[in-house]
């Protein structure tokens, strides 16, 4: 080995990098209910500086809330990141959640300058136009390898409850069922919550029988963050504030500031859970046995251990929640490559 080389190599060992940046980018696919808090934007962002470091290929976007306004916003934040192409796939009878909060995806969408001219421009864009996600799905999904697909779902599962569901059609012989066993290799899910006290998580209670469906019937792995996380990693206003000025319009900037009155910090729960599909390391999770997860009908989510089981939750002890935190703030407030 020439000396050059041996240094390098050198410092890969101790800086840790090279096994890292040799991997191929990991296949993505984002499922969101963008629109109904401020964690899903930031979970975006962070998905777009994992495709700017090469570590994902972000296959697909599937949106969950009924609001012709989250699809938008994706459409209009895959311009702004420089990812244009990312296909969009939209919720069909998506139950309702348009007035759970208020809808900063809709806000930036419409947000327009002195001269009246939209303020994130991107081509003209149709929701309904977009294909629905289970034909997305099925259409990404069979054209991958085998085991090499995770699946990051930060909202309702109405979505891939269809999926599950789904018959064969002119993309795979496979009913949806065996489509994700040959091709999910996890799922990442904001959902539910296994703390001390019964609590009916808000991803789960707007659509119980689809959270009822994917716990008892997903064929693959499924790691739950759940409620709780929420807690021990928040985003600071300051971050909004003073962390992002390398642009003057930051889409992530205006959706947090349309959010809820400023100043605020807010739980990253679909950042966590975002992190832990791209990076499930020690340092910031500790997964729970693997085991069974049952939704009850009122929401409520418990955990059984099982040797066999295919379901986990992750936690964290307080020095793994501040390295999350740090890694969410490093991600988010470094310029897009754009
Ligand atoms: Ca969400």
């Amino acid at each position: 080995m020439k000396l050059g080389k041996y240094i390098g190599f050198l410092l890969c060992l101790i800086i840790g990098g090279c096994s890292k940046t040799e991997q191929p980018p990991l296949s993505v696919i984002f499922e969101t209910d963008m629109g109904n808090d401020i964690d899903d934007a930031v979970a975006l962002d962070i998905l777009y500086k994992y495709m700017d470091d090469g570590k994902i290929h972000l296959l697909a976007e599937c949106v969950n809330k009924n609001s012709p306004y989250s699809t938008e916003f994706i459409h209009l934040t895959n311009y702004w990141y420089g990812y244009p192409d990312i296909p969009i796939g939209r919720v069909e009878n998506g139950i309702d959640s348009n007035h759970d909060s208020q809808n900063y995806a809709e806000v930036v969408s419409l947000m327009k300058d002195e001269q009246e001219q939209l303020i994130f421009q991107r081509p003209s864009f149709s929701n309904d136009s977009l294909p629905e996600a289970v034909s997305l799905y099925r259409k990404v999904l069979s054209s991958q390898p085998d085991t090499s697909v995770v699946l990051v779902s930060v909202g309702f599962s109405t979505n891939l409850v269809k999926l599950l569901h789904s018959e064969p059609d002119e993309y795979s012989s496979l009913n949806g069922k065996e489509l994700i066993h040959q091709k999910v290799k996890l799922l990442s899910m904001m959902a539910g919550s296994f703390g001390p006290y019964p609590l009916s998580e808000y991803n789960v209670v707007k659509d119980i029988p689809a959270a009822k469906a994917i716990a008892n019937e997903w064929p693959t792995r499924i790691v739950y963050t759940p409620f709780e996380i929420g807690e021990q990693v928040k985003y600071q206003a300051s971050t909004i504030e003073q962390d992002l000025k390398w642009t003057s319009h930051h889409p992530l900037v205006q959706a947090y500031k349309s959010y809820l009155p400023m100043p605020y910090d807010r739980e990253m729960w679909d950042a966590v859970a975002t992190l832990y599909a791209i990076e499930p390391s020690d340092a910031y999770f500790t997964l729970s046995p693997w085991g069974d997860v049952h939704v009850n009908d009122e929401g409520i989510t418990t955990f059984t251990p099982r040797v066999g089981g295919t379901r986990a939750y992750v936690t964290m002890t307080d020095a793994q929640a501040a390295a999350a935190k740090y890694r969410i703030w490093q991600l988010t407030t470094r310029p897009a490559k754009r």
